[in-house]
């Protein structure tokens, strides 16, 4: 680790204090070029720790930047990790405020619900399978605090992958019933398609995804427990959003899930 714990601490109640009063800020490495990956996990621990600390309770875990369109729109080259929230979960069809996001956009994903523990290291596509209760569709809201979502990958990290909300419904499936890879999905912006793609676009495969998920925490001491929701990152670029619109997610045989903007 590169930075002081001192200075972790206020990084991270820099980024939260963004995030609470609608404001962005410039990608924290500007300012601190030589911290490293266990720096940015420890900023994204310690902003953790900060939102149980008002009530806040961990309900799982994303990944995100897993597609390379993802990848190639944020101009980074791997996956990043963060953890999700009970107050980031918004009702199907429901309403998401835009009044306290800075510049939101949304992905579609596959969401995960596990049913027992998954803990790296080793695991693969297999064990999270046989870990996994049921799929279902799922859009993650992001609102990065960096101005205008220019962030590199430690930037990103510290800042919780810019989670804000998400959103899951439609029809959960057993994944023996379904083919992750070739799952279709149309992404609707009020009413008209926006964006396709299909689960390979997720690492070939989105449990690869859970699985890289998995081996991470694994490597820091963690697990994924059961009956977590795990993100398992966008299958296409991400959207930006602004109130009054409509965004619905359409997954084949598995219905669709939306939000409203206000
Ligand atoms: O879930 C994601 O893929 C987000 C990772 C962070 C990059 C972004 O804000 O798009
Ligand atoms: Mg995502």
């Amino acid at each position: 680790m590169k930075l002081s714990n001192d200075l972790i601490e206020s990084l991270a109640r820099q980024l939260d204090d963004c995030a609470l009063q609608v404001q962005d800020t410039l990608k924290i490495t500007e300012a601190h070029p030589d911290m490293d990956w266990d720096d940015a996990y420890a900023i994204q621990d310690v902003l953790r720790a900060r939102h149980f600390a008002r009530g806040a309770r961990l309900i799982g875990y994303k990944a995100g930047l897993t597609s390379y369109a993802k990848m190639q729109q944020m101009g980074v080259d791997t996956p990043v990790f963060g953890f999700l929230l009970d107050i980031y979960s918004l009702p199907d069809g429901g309403q998401c405020q835009t009044g306290g996001l800075i510049h939101p956009k949304v992905e579609p994903e596959i969401a995960f619900v596990t049913k027992v523990e998954l803990k790296g290291p080793g695991c693969h596509i297999g064990s999270v399978l046989a870990a996994t209760d049921f799929v279902i569709p799922g859009i993650e809201v992001l609102d990065s605090r960096y101005r205008d979502f220019k962030f590199d990958l430690k930037s990103v990290i510290a800042d919780n992958t810019s989670a804000a909300y998400f959103v899951i419904g439609g029809q959960p499936l057993a994944v023996e019933g379904v083919d992750l890879r070739t799952l279709g999905i149309v992404l609707e912006k009020n009413g008209q398609p926006v964006s396709f793609g299909a689960g390979a676009a997720v690492l070939g495969h989105p449990a690869a995804a859970v699985a890289m998920l998995a081996n991470h925490l694994g490597a820091r001491g963690q697990s994924i427990p059961a009956g977590s929701l795990i993100l398992s990152g966008g299958i296409t670029e991400a959207v930006a959003v602004k109130a009054g619109d409509n965004v619905t997610l359409r997954v084949q045989g598995m219905g669709s899930t939306g939000l409203r903007f206000v």
